[in-house]
């Protein structure tokens, strides 16, 4: 029999985009391997300086990629400092009154439209609502081996608050005729290399979802304008899918005949395999469906991996988000003994839908010494998280393994 490759890749296990930094920063990094755990090579992340946002963890510079560590998502809703940032090219020049900045919805209806957005917030009614954003290649770091893009461990997500006009309502006006089937989106920024006649990526999905009520074309995050960065001054919110398809800088929304084409949307990109292909393997563009809905994933996000509790402490009071696409959370489960028992944590519901929900647990240390706390979400379809990220592809998308995070009892 032919072998198609070893389990040594296998090392770079469950624990793999944990941030050895963080850890070392908490506890020495000598107690955690006197234990024997397998961790990957420390790295130590570099922190995006940018005024108005958090000392994320840079994954990238050109462009321009920055995911939030686990326990600055603590937040009930994510406040705008600590939203992830995903930049595809370049960041675009926007000067002048950004209520004179324009876009337009045009193919597949009867009226195409070119609206300013001074226009649109007179014309349509506003909602504010919570609303999961999340890059498509959130957990990517989690496979093995390694998929090709930025390596996120779960910090490509945030649940801030938007507020703008639903795009159901506008593609009304404009519309929409029978043969409409898909979007496709153009934002303002320019390519990597400066050209500004192509899109850096142009993203589309099911008329469906552009429908949905919560498809949002926003203008506010937590209640002040859009920063440039997050897309301002209008940008596209399609919670729950690939955050690819949030348009930022929104410039036009071509309503297709047929699944749209634009860059991100052939070969490998924001999709994964019908069936399981072997790790490491070239795969074949053939045999891949589009990722729509994200994957159900929790967070723990108090305490922060790597935490030394003092001598003594027998109970921890955890908390974190979980979420799940299109789907609400049914449960989420803590395990402190390596998935041998688990205990139910409670749930609440979400703020509204697609937004993440909350979930607390207060488990026994029984004894000093260390400790992993592993949490697993099942969303109301009856999907669970994984033990270890499952269905790898070559760009690395949908995964969501259970999340670990490491505890230190002091003796
Ligand atoms: N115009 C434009 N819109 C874009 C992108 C981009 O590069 N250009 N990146 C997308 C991706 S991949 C993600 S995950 C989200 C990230 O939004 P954020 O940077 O506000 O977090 O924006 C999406 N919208
Ligand atoms: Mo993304």
């Amino acid at each position: 029999m032919k072998s198609f490759g070893t389990w040594a890749a296998s090392r770079r296990n469950l624990l793999q985009g944990a941030s050895m930094a963080t850890l070392g920063a908490i506890f020495p990094i000598e107690s955690v391997l006197a234990q024997g755990t397998p961790a990957a090579a420390p790295k130590s992340p570099k922190l995006l300086e940018m005024d108005g946002k958090a000392k994320l963890s840079v994954l990238g510079d050109k462009p321009l990629v920055a995911e939030t560590q686990a326990e600055l998502l603590d937040d009930d809703v994510t406040p705008t400092d600590k939203l992830f940032v995903r930049n595809n090219g370049q960041v675009p020049d926007v000067t002048g009154d950004p209520k004179a900045w324009k876009f337009k919805i045009d193919g597949e209806v009867d009226k195409p439209i070119e609206i300013s957005l001074g226009e649109l917030m007179t014309k349509y009614p506003a909602v504010t609502l919570k609303l999961m954003l999340e890059c498509g290649g959130n957990g990517r770091s989690f496979f093995t081996p390694e998929a090709r893009g930025n390596q996120w461990t779960n910090g490509g997500a945030g649940c801030p608050e938007w507020t703008g006009v639903r795009l159901a309502d506008v593609l009304k006006d404009a519309g929409v005729k029978p043969s409409a089937t898909y979007t496709g989106h153009y934002g303002a920024d320019p390519t990597l290399a400066g050209e500004t006649d192509k899109p850096s990526i142009s993203r589309g999905m099911k008329i469906a979802k552009a429908l949905d009520p919560h498809t949002l074309i926003a203008f506010k995050l937590n209640g002040k304008d859009i920063p440039l960065i997050h897309g301002g001054p209008v940008r596209l919110i399609v919670p729950g899918w690939a955050g690819s398809l949030s348009t930022k800088w929104l410039k036009r929304i071509w309503i297709r005949d047929k699944e749209h084409d634009g860059p991100g949307m052939g070969g490998f990109s924001y999709r994964t395999p019908k069936k399981p292909i072997v790790p490491g393997s070239k795969g074949d563009d053939k045999d891949m469906a589009i990722l729509e809905s994200m994957p159900v994933r929790s967070i723990v996000t108090f305490p922060a991996d790597g935490t030394r509790l003092a001598a003594g402490a027998r109970k921890l009071e955890l908390r974190g988000h979980a979420w799940a696409g299109d789907n609400d959370i049914k449960t989420v489960e803590i395990s402190t003994d390596y998935g041998v028992t688990w205990k139910a944590a409670d749930v609440k519901p979400p703020a509204n839908k697609f937004a993440w929900q909350r979930f607390t647990a207060s488990v026994d240390l029984p004894s000093a010494g260390y400790y992993e706390v592993w949490a697993k979400a099942t969303d109301t379809k009856g999907v669970t998280q994984p033990f270890t990220a499952a269905n790898w592809n070559p760009q690395g998308y949908g995964a969501n393994p259970i999340n670990r995070i490491r505890v230190l009892v002091e003796a």
